[in-house]
């Protein structure tokens, strides 16, 4: 049966703005309380989606949460009228108002774990939302992140919904963001690779910014999903990169079928994790490209986002790489692109650049804001038609953006009771756009 991997890519919502929630995120910080532009930011994200459609590549889409988030609001302690909520909580307490308004949704990359149906037990395709609980922000997501799975994904008999791990600090998960599966074809079983930042008392931690993935969450999402132990390694990232704004594995390193294309200082220990895989893959030997800090530094890499790129197999099979237009602002980083497609030695034949400039100042490119679920043809058929992207539900998107949301958003405007009733309208509309049902509380 024809296994492909699809990719879900978070739409942006309403309320996307700057205001620099995510410590060790440079990019968020850098653009803290800068005017955001949430209607280009849309487009930005669905041209992305436009890109991998006309690949051939199956391009599905998640709707974003609500926000501002009123019942966080209320579960802190403020009462009132919305207005009046949103009045009081942006006079008291505007770092709330940032945190319960901020549309970090759209980095799906962080929404779950998906491990396929060839590497389960049960042939079922396994879920578990992320609790990103090392953000406050963010911790708010997995809620309705859970309800949007499973009414994208609903058939209980391909799918399998967990709940989110607790939201603990010594179980922070940050989800596929610090995953990658590497196989010979899609529907063959995978080898999944867990990258953690923090890990036992032995481990080396960062000193300046946190490590947000926990290697315990990371097994328990592998105990979850049934995962073959022999097919299944947890690799720690090196802090000294984290420190340097790697927040995410999927900033330095990023795996695709039986290619892994990493810097040199991604992990504590590349060698092992080289040999790991290189004894485990069948039917394909795997392809590493290690990026050398003399041709990309550190820094290089997370101000371009290179190793954010998506990776995926047109339907004939070659490898295109959809990268960030910084990538291509940066004389080094391009001229290790081109090295890249012209070397033989590796499947990538082509580059695409997208301009991602409304998510990239938050620190989110292109991987971030998909989700990969390789799916056969059973689950394919299984999956909420209407979440498909298609060349007419891409236009009823872009009209749909371009009459609900704004060009302009500073972070006054985040109290403003107008900005709710918009964003809950377009946000009702959408659920009927992609007919998932009532999954937001103002709906319920
Ligand atoms: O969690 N930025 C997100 C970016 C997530 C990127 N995802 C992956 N690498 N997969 C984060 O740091 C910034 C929001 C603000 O500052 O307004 C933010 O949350």
């Amino acid at each position: 049966m024809n296994t492909i991997e699809a990719n879900f890519d978070g739409l942006v919502g309403p309320t996307h703005n700057y205001a620099g929630l995510a410590f060790g995120n440079v990019a968020s910080a850098r653009n803290a309380e800068k005017p955001s532009n949430p209607r280009a930011a849309a487009r930005q994200g669905l041209a992305k989606m436009k890109l991998l459609m006309d690949l051939g590549v199956a391009q599905g889409v998640l709707p974003p949460q609500e926000r501002p988030h009123i019942p966080t609001l209320k579960r802190l302690g403020f009462s009132g009228r919305d207005a009046d909520i949103l009045h009081k909580v942006k006079r008291d307490a505007p770092g709330l108002l940032a945190a319960a308004s901020s549309a970090s949704s759209m980095w799906v990359a962080n929404a779950a774990t998906v491990s396929p149906s060839p590497d389960t037990p049960d042939r079922k395709v396994h879920f578990t939302p992320a609790n990103l609980c090392g953000n406050l922000h963010r911790a708010l997501e997995p809620e309705v992140t859970a309800r949007i799975l499973k009414a994208v994904f609903p058939d209980r008999r391909h799918f399998h919904h967990h709940p989110p791990l607790p939201p603990q600090a010594t179980l922070g998960d940050e989800g596929a963001a610090n995953h990658t599966r590497l196989c010979w074809t899609y529907g063959a079983p995978g080898l999944e690779i867990f990258v953690y930042g923090k890990g036992d008392e032995e481990d080396p931690t960062p000193q300046k910014y946190p490590a947000r993935q926990t290697r315990a969450a990371a097994e328990a999402v592998a105990r979850l999903h049934g995962l073959d132990p022999e097919r299944t390694c947890f690799v720690q990232q090196n802090p000294a990169v984290v420190d340097q704004g790697v927040f995410h594995n999927d900033v330095i390193a990023v795996g695709n079928r039986e290619l892994l294309l990493y810097h040199e200082q991604a992990f504590v220990d590349d060698n092992a994790l080289r040999d790991w895989v290189a004894a485990r893959l069948q039917g394909a030997e795997p392809v590493f490209v290690e990026i050398p800090a003399t041709d990309v530094s550190v820094e290089e890499a997370v101000k371009s986002y290179l190793f954010n790129s998506q990776i995926v197999c047109a339907p004939d099979g070659a490898m295109h790489m959809i990268v960030a237009q910084e990538c291509e602002e940066s004389d080094r980083v391009w001229e290790c692109l081109q090295r890249l497609v012209k070397d033989r030695a590796n499947p990538i034949r082509q580059i695409h650049v997208a301009d991602l400039r409304q998510s990239m100042n938050n620190g989110g490119g292109p991987a971030c804001l998909r989700l990969r679920v390789a799916l056969n043809e059973n689950e394919r058929a299984a999956v909420n038609p209407q979440c498909w992207l298609a060349p007419e539900r891409l236009t009823q998107l872009v009209n749909w953006v371009d009459l609900h949301y704004r060009d302009r958003l500073a972070f006054e405007d985040l109290a403003d009771p107008l900005l709710l009733d918009e964003s809950r309208t377009a946000l009702d509309r959408l659920t009927r756009i992609l007919g998932i049902g009532s999954v937001y509380d103002f709906q319920r």
